[in-house]
């Protein structure tokens, strides 16, 4: 199957931490990377007023992990980056979000599939539509068309970061 995930980060060397979150997340079996988004800086979008802007890029992965596995996967990357839960949409070291496994549709509050906030976040649909514009979002479209309806003022190509394939 086919799975999108969205890497966040605004906190600490954040180019740096988005890196090692490709690296760490392939370093293991049954997740083949395909390839890593274009990296943007991007502008906080809800949480504390007053935050940094966040680096965003989203990578394209082949797996055969159930969805549950891969969220655990997630997670652990995630909490190895100093990952700290502190306040709702505070700021983060690093965020791995599933956006979509395959074409599953799944409303399980712990893993909702697809992310139930990817189609109208241009911080997530910019980068995938680059990498993947013929990709869809179960039950919302083509990332391409959704990107169209979006206000992208807050979302600037950074073209001097390149993540690279993870080692
Ligand atoms: N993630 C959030 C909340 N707000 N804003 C931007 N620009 N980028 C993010 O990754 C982001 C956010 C919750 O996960
Ligand atoms: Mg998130
Ligand atoms: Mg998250």
């Amino acid at each position: 199957m086919k799975a999108v995930l969205a890497l966040g980060s605004n906190l600490g060397n954040r180019f740096q931490i988005l890196q090692g979150a490709v690296d760490a997340l392939f370093d293991a079996p049954d997740l083949e990377f395909v390839k890593a988004s274009p990296v943007y800086e991007t502008d906080p979008v809800g949480g504390p007023p007053g935050q940094d802007p966040y680096l965003n890029a989203v990578v394209i992965a082949e797996t055969t992990l159930e969805p549950r596995t891969l969220l655990e996967r997630a997670l652990s990357v995630e909490n190895a980056f100093g990952r700290v839960r502190a306040e709702h949409w505070g700021p983060r070291t690093l965020d791995v979000d599933l956006v979509v496994v395959g074409d599953l549709v799944c409303d399980d509050p712990e893993l909702t599939l697809p992310h139930p906030r990817a189609h109208e976040r241009a911080f997530v649909l910019v980068p995938w539509s680059d990498v993947d514009p013929e990709g869809t979002l179960p039950g919302r479209g083509r990332v391409c068309d959704l990107v169209e309806g979006l206000d992208t003022q807050g979302v600037r190509l950074r073209p001097d970061l390149t993540l690279q394939r993870p080692d």
